[in-house]
């Protein structure tokens, strides 16, 4: 069974979101989506909208995920790859050279973001800043 990862907010689930689960899970057969917590959205500078749990359980609705683990620090992916026996990372490609150094432990495969969505425009579209 090929295990894939990936990670990230999921704030306000849009289609771009669901793009890449798709595209992540057609490289393999089981999907884990590492969900970034409140506590680490903090970190990153990002507000969201949906609590965890929200967001978790939108993300458990989707049939290319098979399972969510909390995303709660950047530190986490190589144990995360070695814990799960991860085969493949799989992210955006704003992220492209980021995460080179799982290379040792995995394939890291960037991925094109849809263009035109993302959280950050459905907010300022509706006003919410
Ligand atoms: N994404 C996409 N197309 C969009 C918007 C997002 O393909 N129009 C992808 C991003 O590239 C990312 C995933 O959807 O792979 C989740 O995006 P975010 O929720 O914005 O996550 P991010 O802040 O990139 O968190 O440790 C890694 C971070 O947790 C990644």
């Amino acid at each position: 069974m090929k295990k894939i990862i990936t990670y990230g907010t999921f704030d306000l689930l849009h289609y771009g979101h669901i793009n890449l689960l798709k595209a992540a899970k057609e490289l393999g057969d089981y999907l884990i989506v590492a969900l970034a917590t409140n506590e680490f959205n903090a970190i990153k500078g990002k507000k969201c909208y949906f609590s965890y749990e929200d967001r978790k359980n939108l993300l458990e609705a989707i049939r290319y995920v098979d399972l969510v683990i909390p995303e709660t620090c950047w530190e986490q992916k190589i144990s995360d790859v070695q814990e799960y026996k991860v085969d493949t990372f799989v992210i955006g490609e704003d992220w492209k050279g980021k995460f080179d150094f799982l290379e040792d432990y995995c394939e890291v495969i960037y991925l094109p973001r849809t263009p035109e969505i993302s959280t950050t425009k459905i907010k300022q579209d509706l006003g919410l800043g």
